[in-house]
């Protein structure tokens, strides 16, 4: 089993990471191209993001066959090479497991479609429409209904994007199929897997209309989120095939609560070792269920510092265990969210890094966020992301907002944004190509690029590079308690990392105000790592914006 709690873990977004073939997209030898790069860094474990075949209307997470790679992306041999060449380096490697749906080229899904009596007509929910209607009045996450029609008054549940069908995980048959795909890839020698969207397997019994007395489409909320036989088909799933492989499991589960996830994780029940949380991600996009493009993120420190304390608290109490991220695949990068790239960019970069390093949980790294990579805003014509171009249809189609209007939310909130290419270097198409790259690249790989900034001591790689040698060196940072000070600070988070033999403490200022903060007591202090100027510990510290220190307590 991965030692998690000791691990940095590295999400590769394939598509966008390295090409090596020349045709603009990312590859498996591309990765393998940059492995050392990665050893370099210092992370142990790499999470990858789906390389299945899938006809890419959710960028792979349409998988259309299990057990093929996809053609843009090599072959089977060139998978087996890849996880040789991370055996040899020592790092890990967690698949994404796509089980709450299939793409609906899947043959399974074709064969339900084509064929009346086929058995694999149960792999999927198939329902009547009501009056014309669709069977439910459930919202997709992508927006519109969660049905899709397969004939004048035949539905079947779509809970992504339409063309991603969503599989009966009541049906034995189901969960077999998905734990042999698992085998299949244990056998091959990776470690783990990454659960997409796992909390919702469990669809509400006869699939009810949600909110009943209410018009138009509803979230479907606890109707397919963290049901009751989530756990249970989790239980089987780690008897039947983690326990055996000592394999970890790390779920994704959108809008997972507090307490499902501490059950999820906790060892006793026997689950799965770790999940994401998405509160901090999802702050100013609404509250769970309501989401509120319109919102753009707009947030306060308060916020983040209660959704901080509450996790860290939960997993001190309650026994779970979370990874945290401040970027994936799924989000604009943070750095625009959380910091200021006008003003501070190496500053709060920095500070974000630390924060998320400093904490208990699994550290995570999203490609591009150890070199500062920033957000791109697109054109119109030139989005790719599926969620983002049936979200402007959808909030002009429901909500009425005008078009231009709803493509202005849409640009800032496309999951395109953190899809551009890896900047390896300034020289053509940031040395992630030779040819024009299948999604535009930021222009700015001139000056934020892997190049420049393994040259800089200073720069935002290099201050990665240490917050992952430090979790190395000190095990408080690691499995040490966390306790907060100071907690009603307006602009500072301060916490200490404990255990029997050291004590830490952690000062982040999280925002661009310079501010002070006074202790109740005097401590003393070696300074292990800041962002900026050493500095001594004292009773009271002022702290530029976005300013941050780590001390070891003396
Ligand atoms: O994402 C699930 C999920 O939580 C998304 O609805 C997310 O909230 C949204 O995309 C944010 O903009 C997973 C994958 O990470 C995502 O890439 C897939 O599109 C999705 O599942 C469906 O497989
Ligand atoms: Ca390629």
């Amino acid at each position: 089993m991965i030692d998690f709690k000791h691990s940095v873990i590295y999400q590769i977004w394939p598509r966008s990471f390295k090409d090596s073939n020349h045709d603009g997209i990312g590859d498996i030898q591309g990765i393998i191209s940059k492995l050392d790069y990665l050893k370099e860094l210092g992370i142990n474990c790499i999470w990858l993001s789906p390389i299945y075949a899938s006809p890419n209307d959710d960028y792979g997470y349409d998988i259309s066959d299990y057990y093929r790679i996809a053609l843009e992306y090599g072959t089977m041999e060139d998978f087996d090479e890849l996880v040789l060449e991370l055996k040899k380096r020592n790092i890990s490697l967690l698949m994404d497991l796509v089980a709450n749906h299939t793409s609906t080229k899947h043959t399974w899904f074709l064969d339900a479609l084509n064929n009346p009596s086929s058995i694999y007509r149960d792999y999927y929910y198939f329902k009547e429409g009501k009056n014309g209607n669709p069977p439910n009045n459930w919202l997709s996450f992508f927006g519109g209904s969660s049905w899709t029609k397969e004939s004048d008054n035949s539905y079947y549940l779509t809970s992504f994007a339409p063309t991603q069908a969503d599989l009966n995980w009541k049906n034995e048959n189901v969960r077999n199929e998905i734990y042999k795909v698992m085998e299949f890839y244990l056998k091959k020698g990776v470690d783990g897997f990454r659960m997409d969207v796992i909390n919702c397997i469990d669809k509400k019994e006869g699939l009810p209309d949600k909110n009943p007395e209410k018009k138009g489409y509803q979230f479907p909320d606890d109707y397919i989120l963290n049901g009751p036989l989530v756990h249970e088909y989790l239980k089987e799933m780690n008897e039947k095939v983690l326990s055996k492989y000592d394999a970890l499991g790390l779920a994704e589960g959108c809008l997972v609560t507090l307490d499902d996830a501490m059950n999820y994780t906790n060892p006793a029940n026997k689950e799965i070792h770790m999940t994401f949380h998405f509160d901090i991600s999802m702050l100013g996009y609404g509250k769970l269920g309501k989401y509120d493009f319109r919102k753009l993120y707009r947030h306060t420190t308060k916020e983040f510092k209660e959704i901080t304390r509450k996790w860290q608290t939960a997993m001190m109490e309650k026994g779970g265990y979370v990874g945290n991220f401040l970027s994936n695949h799924d989000n604009k990068r943070h750095i625009e969210r959380f910091g200021n790239i006008q003003l501070y960019y190496l500053e709060s970069a920095k500070a974000l890094a630390l924060y998320n390093f400093t904490l208990y949980g699994t550290p995570f790294i999203y490609q591009g966020e150890e070199i500062g990579m920033t957000n791109l805003k697109l054109d119109y014509k030139d989005w790719k992301d599926f969620e983002a171009i049936n979200s402007v249809q959808a909030m002009h189609d429901m909500l009425h907002v005008p078009l231009p209007i709803a493509k202005k939310i849409g640009a800032f909130v496309t999951r395109d944004n953190a899809r551009t290419p890896v900047q390896w270097s300034n020289e053509d198409y940031a040395g992630f190509s030779t040819v024009i790259p299948w999604i535009r690249l930021n222009p700015n790989y001139i000056y934020i690029n892997v190049q420049d900034n393994l040259r800089d001591p200073q720069s935002i790689y290099h201050f990665y590079k240490k917050l992952i040698e430090l979790r190395k060196q000190h095990e408080a940072l690691c499995t040490g308690k966390f306790i907060e000070l100071n907690k009603e600070h307006k602009h500072i988070l301060c916490f200490k990392r404990i255990n029997e033999d050291e004590e830490l403490l952690i000062l982040i200022n999280l925002t661009k105000q310079a501010a002070d903060i006074t202790f109740d007591k005097p401590f003393h202090g070696i300074e292990l790592l800041h962002n900026g100027l050493d500095k001594e510990l004292q009773k009271v510290m002022k702290l530029a914006p976005f300013e941050a220190h780590i001390y070891q307590i003396i």
